[in-house]
């Protein structure tokens, strides 16, 4: 079975203006599909409003992914089924991040994501967010069940999202009770601990998921080629959380799109490993004091402490984002092309993408 691709929007070679068209697709198949079943048209419309607020919007480099990847091994220009069939596989991560998103934004008690308020915060919306965030997972089984049931890889694709679905959330486990509301406690944090819960919560999804996709659908098909993607797309995950958790604290709002939770949150975040590495004895009862409590001006101090000259996290993240970006790319240097079937410009393309972000 091979979906059509009479209705297929003419690609203008532009990626991600290309990779955009393809989301009314998806959005009109799945309300299709609500109104066969006999939903009511205002139900319809509040799943094309959770599908529109929560999933395009972003950065995209997750879904765009896939679509460099695929083309990569391929290394010729799709055919139009090709490249619908990679933009799907990219937008059912883009769905999975929205999911994780609606979900996360709560946990966290976030106020803004991507320059709009987070979903659980539009009038109307509150806990209703919950089940939207498992409408938005089901959007990823019933498109890959509607496009690749027919597939000899379908089964594996199938496993790849079970797999980092359970992983990331693994993740999010030990990223929420290392965070305690009630009970800051900053032993409890390390740089070990913080390595685990960002492999977990971001880097499978956001970095091994795309290229193991894309692997997938070309026929890639050797555990060696898997573990080596892995390889790299793990520590290329770690640092762009690292990034994340940096901006988090640094980055102005209204570049990034979102406002910083992490100091009233308590979260086990870099910035905070860091400077406990460095805290004289005064900082240290500074940062147990400040850290985690739900008020701004504890806030401010926290993270005037983290910008004092001995701990002085801008520089610090400035050589870590540089010693990352060479090791990575070392790794990236290390592999053979011939031996593994893997291509280095698949993990160069992805770190290019991340390099030095600002959101
Ligand atoms: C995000 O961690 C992880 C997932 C699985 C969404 P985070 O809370 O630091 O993300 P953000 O800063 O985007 O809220
Ligand atoms: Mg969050
Ligand atoms: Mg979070
Ligand atoms: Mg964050």
């Amino acid at each position: 079975m091979s979906s059509s691709t009479a209705t297929y929007p003419a690609r203008t070679g532009e990626s991600r203006k290309d990779f955009l068209a393809v989301f009314p697709l998806i959005v009109d198949e799945l309300l299709t599909y609500m109104k066969m079943e006999g939903m009511p048209q205002d139900a319809v419309k509040w799943y094309e409003d959770v599908l529109n607020h929560n999933t395009p919007g972003g950065k995209l480099n997750r879904g765009l992914s896939v679509v460099d990847t695929v083309k990569i091994l391929q290394d010729r220009e799709l055919t139009d089924d090709e490249y619908f069939k990679a933009a799907l596989l990219g937008w059912c991560i883009e769905l999975l991040q929205a999911y994780f998103l609606v979900a996360d934004d709560m946990m966290d008690q976030s106020i803004t994501r991507r320059g709009q308020p987070c979903w659980y915060r539009v009038p109307g919306v509150g806990n209703i967010a919950i089940n939207d965030a498992f409408m938005l997972e089901g959007a990823i089984y019933f498109l890959l069940k509607k496009h690749f049931r027919g597939e000899k890889y379908y089964v594996d694709l199938l496993e790849l999202f079970h797999d980092v679905t359970f992983q990331t959330e693994l993740g999010q486990l030990i990223d929420l009770i290392t965070a305690p509301e009630d009970n800051v406690d900053l032993s409890k944090f390390s740089l070990e601990k913080h390595h685990l819960i960002v492999v977990y919560k971001t880097a499978f999804y956001s970095f091994y998921l795309p290229v193991a996709l894309a692997m997938r659908m070309v026929g890639v098909s050797s555990d060696e080629a898997y573990e080596l993607a892995l390889s790299i797309l793990l520590p290329l995950g770690e640092y762009f959380q690292v990034q994340d958790d940096y901006l988090d604290c640094y980055a102005p709002p209204e570049v990034l799109g979102k406002i910083g939770t992490d100091i009233l949150d308590n979260k086990c975040s870099w910035n905070i490993n860091v400077a406990l590495k460095h805290a004289t004895e005064e900082q240290r009862k500074q940062l147990d004091e400040h850290y985690g409590r739900k008020s701004s001006s504890s806030e401010a101090i926290v993270k005037s402490i983290f910008s004092s000259s001995n701990i002085d996290i801008p520089t610090k993240f400035a050589a870590y984002e540089k010693e990352s970006y060479e090791r990575i790319m070392g790794e990236i240097n290390k592999v053979d092309e011939e031996k593994s079937g893997m291509k280095r410009e698949v993990f160069e393309e992805f770190l290019r993408k991340v390099y030095k972000r600002t959101k």
